[in-house]
């Protein structure tokens, strides 16, 4: 059985990609999660991932490391992870690839926090373009595939790299635009969404590096976590 590393489920955006895909494929893994201990580095990601960053997949002998590259292994070994139909499948995995190198500003202004509730300081001029941009791009699949997924009828991998940014919508109370609305509903909805949610909001711990980058932005206007 497939071994998925990952960390807190509050915190760690990237880690939810290959879960939720894994959760979405009905595919039966081992969660291993390895809480971030504290400061900016994770030593002891290295004793199971050669760059000591999560996710980390293990099957036998393989160990697969990045979320992209985990993607693509499990498009291998399992139907569904990307679209059957050419265009969309075209489609996903550039949305998705932009996703991984892009969209900077959401990622660093709005770190992942699924349990709290901020009110920015601001939409920075660089905020405002990526938001732009991802309204744009969520427009296109929905309007081109039909949704009710970014790609057509069925949850792809294109909608797992577009998880974390559900969540971040919805900790920062990000603007979106109509046509779009009942994409982000949709996913929140999602059973595996509501699951990583649940247990994000029991998880235990807190790690101030974290906790500091979600405020940098920001005020926490409400704490959903089981008080520690
Ligand atoms: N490009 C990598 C990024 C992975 C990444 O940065 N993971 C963070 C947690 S969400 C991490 O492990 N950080 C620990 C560290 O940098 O020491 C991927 O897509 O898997």
């Amino acid at each position: 059985m497939y071994q998925l590393y990952i960390a807190n489920k509050n915190y760690s955006s990237w880690s939810l990609r290959p879960w939720i895909m894994l959760k979405a494929l009905e595919v039966p893994f081992e969660e291993k999660l390895a809480p971030f201990s504290p400061g900016l580095t994770q030593p002891a990601f290295k004793t199971f991932s050669p760059t000591g960053k999560v996710p980390c997949l293990i099957d036998g002998d393989t160990t697969v490391w990045d979320s992209l590259a985990i993607i693509e292994y499990l498009a291998e070994h399992h139907p569904g992870v990307w679209p059957t139909d050419a265009a969309a499948r075209t489609w996903a995995r550039c949305a998705a690839a932009e996703m991984h190198s892009g969209f900077n500003a959401i990622r660093n202004q709005c770190s992942m926090s699924c349990g709290v509730r901020i009110k920015l300081h601001d939409i920075t001029p660089e905020l405002k373009n990526d938001l732009t941009r991802l309204n744009t791009l969520w427009k296109e699949g929905l309007s081109r595939f039909g949704g009710p997924f970014l790609a057509g009828k069925q949850f792809s991998a294109v909608d797992a790299f577009f998880a974390p940014v559900v969540f971040r919508i919805q900790t920062y109370s990000l603007p979106l635009e109509p046509e779009v609305e009942n994409y982000y509903r949709h996913m929140l909805r999602h059973p595996a969404m509501r699951i990583w949610m649940e247990q994000a909001l029991s998880e235990p711990w807190r790690e101030a590096t974290h906790e500091e980058e979600i405020t940098r932005f920001g005020d926490i206007t409400l704490d959903l976590r089981v008080p520690v």
